[in-house]
């Protein structure tokens, strides 16, 4: 149950919020904070508060919970504004992730003192949100126009020292455990100095402190087009700017009249479902009450582009990572590969120097499977051919003990047949990472027939360390994502035959939210992929189902997509974008004539609800046939794995709306 305590020391009061496991701030944190001002009052000795929060974060919230239910008394911007009134100063003592709700009460706050590892932001454009408790109006007034604005459109935290800087936190102490300590020091200070005014002072408008000289109608332009649909970001740019001008009694009631508009808008009902989707996705019954095993050395079969990739992200994790390779030449290859992602982890700022040192010096590399002996997970990420998969798998089996759990990253091979192949196959699982592997977020867990729940767990667990977002799915032929996307893409083949053309699909697609169109992504990923695929699938294939080999014929035609110039499209240069290929539009026309087709004319309407529609049907068989716990996994793997846009939340979201609104 939320608790919130005050401790009277000397002539100061600490309240500590203690609402694991974020110290969102439900509506018992509300109410009792209000009851804890109300106590304080009544303690005249008191001539300082400290607000401080219990476990591994300040506030990180609002209950995204409650949003789904009526708002209850005291709101939010309430208690801030009693914060803000309070006779005597109040200092909010700040760690973890001071995240919305928590960063504007800590706004309504007279001071804020972070440690440094501190992390604040306003993440509320993520789900479809602005800030609702006064973030656009105290935060321009406090760090002006400019700098609230990258945080309230952005959504991205910045740093202790950036928050410093700005002038959003007054001091900096250097860990978390002498927080209070330092905390009581200021509050001392500064006892007896009259409060600062309070940042929505009812009179003053922002002009008067801090004049924002901003192109507002090219910065809401490029707002938009980073948001490719998302309707936030913009609302979060107008509402800053309409703010500015106003009483802040006004700006408070207009940004609560723009945040409840939001709230109870459609983007932000799809972005709070995915948020929760994905942090449920991987909680399953089976391994509930399973304590995952403790891995310290993962074991890598290969270091080409996956391998090396896994590997890396086995590194940045904190993994020991022992990487097998077939010769020296192969291994001096895999370890620069990994060199190479740290290096550019590095220039992002994610790694520093000596991390990077540490981080390379825990890659072994060797070309003896013996050296696998010390690993408790071995991942194998060689060439997607069952065959050789097969021989590295008795090659790890023999060198490796019984309960070491051996994964492939196969993205279509019949894992349980390879577990079949090795002794102790309750042992071996799928780990299906998404190129760049130490990039992407997805991950999907293939849990194969004779997987036992400590397997499972422990490849859940390994997931989330690597801060995958991981998605249980079972063995069939493309798993979740890729078994989605081939039908949608038979579907948009159809439509090509049909009468449509790669542009206005692809176009279809980017206006719907799409970063990319299907026919431009295939360019970019090589067509020989899916040819691949269509070539392996030959042989099982329906012949009673509609072929489509306009894809074939663009192979044949050594047409490869973005790396040979030509593929649906024509690329001038390798950064130019796609352009429609009149060669390709007279194959489409004569393919369908070839085969009888009478074209027509297509709109975007109906090429969306076609690709979307198709992916629902897979998504139905997908659930039915129990690859899929559950819709949510689905939405989470579109969303994560295939660019579906976040704010639609996924396709068996929209199926859901659909049925709901029909
Ligand atoms: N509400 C309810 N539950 C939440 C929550 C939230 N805001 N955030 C996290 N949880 C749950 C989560 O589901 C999980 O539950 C547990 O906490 C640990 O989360 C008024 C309108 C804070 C960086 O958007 O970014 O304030 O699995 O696994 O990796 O203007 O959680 O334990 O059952 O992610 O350490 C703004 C969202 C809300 C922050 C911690 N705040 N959360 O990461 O743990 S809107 C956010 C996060 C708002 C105001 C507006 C992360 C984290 P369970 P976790 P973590």
């Amino acid at each position: 149950m939320p608790a919130v305590t005050v401790e009277f020391t000397e002539n100061l009061a600490i309240i500590t919020i203690d609402n694991p496991p974020i110290n969102a701030t439900s509506h018992a944190v509300r109410s009792r904070l209000v009851d804890a001002l109300a106590d304080i009052g009544q303690n005249s000795a008191v001539n300082a508060i400290i607000l401080s929060c219990h476990g591994k974060t300040f506030i990180a919230g609002a209950d995204i919970g409650e949003f789904n239910q009526p708002a209850r008394d005291p709101l939010l911007p309430d208690v801030i504004l009693a914060l803000e009134a309070l006779p005597i100063p109040i200092i909010a003592a700040l760690h973890g992730t001071v995240l919305g709700g928590g960063l504007e009460v800590a706004l309504g706050c007279h001071y804020r003192i972070a440690s440094a590892t501190t992390r604040l932001g306003f993440p509320e454009v993520n789900l479809g949100l602005i800030p609702g408790a006064g973030g656009t109006v105290r935060a321009p007034r406090l760090i002006g126009a400019e700098n609230a604005i990258s945080l309230i459109a952005n959504g991205k935290p910045i740093s202790a020292a950036t928050a410093l800087d700005w002038g959003l936190i007054d001091e900096i102490t250097p860990a978390d455990n002498d927080l209070l300590a330092a905390a009581i020091a200021f509050a001392n200070r500064v006892s007896s100095l009259p409060c600062p005014p309070a940042l929505a002072t009812a009179t003053a408008t922002v002009t008067s402190h801090r004049p924002a000289n901003i192109d507002w109608e090219s910065l809401i332009a490029q707002t938009a087009q980073r948001a490719r649909g998302a309707v936030a970001p913009v609302i979060a740019v107008k509402t800053v700017r309409e703010n500015l001008g106003l009483p802040a009694d006004q700006a408070l009631a207009h940004e609560r009249q723009q945040f409840v508009a939001l709230r109870d808008g459609e983007q932000s009902r799809a972005l709070r479902h995915i948020f929760m989707a994905e942090k449920n996705v991987a909680k399953l019954p089976v391994t509930r009450d399973i304590t995952p095993t403790d891995l310290a050395t993962i074991g890598i079969i290969g270091g080409g582009l996956m391998g090396a990739g896994i590997a890396t992200a086995c590194l940045l994790a904190g993994y020991d990572v022992v990487m097998i390779e077939r010769d020296e030449a192969a291994l001096a290859s895999g370890h620069e590969n990994v060199s190479r992602h740290l290096q550019s982890s590095l220039k992002r700022g994610i790694i520093s120097p000596s991390r990077f040192d540490q981080l390379l010096a825990k890659l072994t590399g060797s070309t003896d499977y013996a050296t696998l002996a010390p690993t408790g997970l071995v991942i194998e990420a060689v060439f997607e051919d069952f065959a050789v998969k097969k021989d590295v798998f008795a090659s790890i089996a023999a060198t490796v003990g019984s309960d070491t759990i051996i994964a492939s990253n196969t993205s279509y091979l019949d894992i349980n047949a390879l577990a079949c192949s090795v002794s102790s196959p309750e042992r071996v699982i799928g780990l299906h990472f998404f190129s760049p592997a130490h990039i992407m977020k997805l991950l999907e867990v293939v849990c194969t027939d004779g997987a036992n729940p400590q397997t499972l767990a422990t490849a859940l667990s390994f997931a989330r360390k690597l801060g995958k977002i991981a998605v249980p799915t079972g063995v069939c032929d493309g798993f979740i994502g890729n078994r989605i996307m081939s039908a949608y893409r038979k579907q948009c083949e159809y439509m090509i035959e049909d009468g449509a053309y790669p542009e206005q699909i692809d176009a279809a697609m980017t206006d719907f939210g799409f970063p990319m169109g299907l026919f431009a992504m295939q360019d970019m990923a090589g067509l020989e992929i899916s040819w691949k695929t269509r070539q392996r699938q030959a042989a099982t294939r329906d012949p009673a189902e509609r072929y489509v080999a306009l894809g074939d014929y663009l192979c044949e035609q050594g047409r490869f997509g973005r790396k040979t110039g030509r593929g649906w499209f024509i690329y001038d240069d390798a950064k130019s974008p796609p352009r429609p290929d009149p060669d390709v539009t007279r194959l489409i026309e004569q393919e369908s004539a070839r085969k009888g087709i009478k074209r027509r004319p297509f709109d975007q309407t109906e090429i969306i609800n076609a690709i979307i529609s198709a992916m629902q049907r897979e998504g139905d068989k997908i659930l039915q046939e129990g690859i899929a716990q559950t819709a949510d996994a689905i939405d989470v793997v579109m969303i994560n794995g295939y660019g579906f846009p976040r704010f639609r939340g996924g396709p068996m979201f929209m199926k859901r709306n659909q049925a709901s609104s029909a």
